[in-house]
């Protein structure tokens, strides 16, 4: 894919998560300069605005006591959408989020776009997490410890149904990178679910080059796109303070760097998110001026 046109599109949505303020990441990204940087590598830019996500407080408990799954819908509806007709118009779509359940509508709208033209595209997660538990195993219910899952085809219903219904990759081109933290039942779901994963103890012995080389192989293995979704949790709260759920051992500056850098390269990067920057936890604004500059590694800044 040879995109000159990026799409940024905001998602001020932290309903997927129990810690509140990921929902201000696309106005700390937007304020730190992204659109200008992007322009300076060479792209064409264009801000799509944010999607409209309602108030928390102005939405029932019973909503709450549902872990909001009924506007997480709706939202990721609305975020399918655009990445379709992004995709349409032959631009890069980049959701800056919010909470990682926003992916499950970015990457149901990138997987309708390939199924629509009989093609198939590769997925690489990058997260301290596996975000894949499901309704039936996960201790806290928070959405956002589930679109993986969901995009694999377990989960709510509504949201497993976005875009095309069912599962919207194969999990033979699907990579997890530098997760650290499983919850027990969560195991269980990684190991049958057939998807690739390299912890941080893979990348420690293997180092991330060697890793990187195995991710790709594996995401485009058949696949006429990939999907980058990035968690900023994946790196370590060292270089990124600003998360909701820090965990220590994670992704180096630049690793967190050559993993994208490489994946750029591979000249199939068709559609992204970088989610779970929260402002409030941030110090200095070390990680959103961090996920800008990761951002621009994924859109081919190089050091020479
Ligand atoms: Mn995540």
């Amino acid at each position: 894919m040879n995109q000159k046109l990026v799409h940024l599109l905001g998602v001020p949505s932290d309903f997927g998560a129990n810690i509140q303020g990921a929902c201000m990441g696309p106005a700390a990204i937007r304020i730190a300069g992204l659109k200008q940087k992007i322009e300076k590598l060479g792209y064409a830019a264009s801000d799509l605005g944010d999607i409209s996500v309602p108030i928390r407080d102005t939405l029932t408990e019973d909503a709450a006591a549902d872990k909001y799954l009924k506007p997480i819908v709706e939202i990721c509806q609305g975020i399918a959408k655009v990445f379709l007709a992004s995709l349409k118009m032959e631009a890069l779509p980049i959701l800056l989020g919010g909470d990682h359940s926003l992916a499950i509508g970015s990457i149901s709208g990138s997987a309708k776009y390939f199924a629509q033209k009989k093609q198939k595209m590769g997925l690489i997660w990058v997260d301290a997490h596996a975000d894949m538990n499901t309704p039936q195993s996960s201790p806290s219910l928070n959405i956002h410890g589930m679109p993986l899952s969901v995009l694999l085809g377990d989960g709510h219903p509504d949201l497993c149904n976005i875009g095309i219904p069912g599962r919207k990759v194969d999990p033979a081109n699907v990579v997890l990178l530098a997760a650290r933290t499983l919850d027990d039942f969560e195991k269980d779901i990684l190991r049958k679910s057939g998807i690739a994963c390299f912890t941080m103890r893979n990348i420690d012995e293997k180092g991330i080059f060697n890793i990187m080389e195995q991710a790709i192989k594996i995401a485009s293995n058949g696949t006429a796109g990939i999907h980058l979704s990035f968690d900023i949790d994946s790196i370590d709260p060292m270089y990124a303070p600003g998360v909701s759920t820090p965990v220590s051992g994670g992704l180096a500056f630049r690793e967190a760097h050559l993993l994208l850098e490489m994946l750029y390269e591979t000249g199939k990067l068709c559609s992204m998110d970088f989610v779970e920057l929260n402002p409030l936890r941030d110090v200095d604004s070390r990680a959103c001026l961090l996920t800008i500059d990761l951002i621009l590694s994924a859109l081919g800044k190089s050091i020479v």
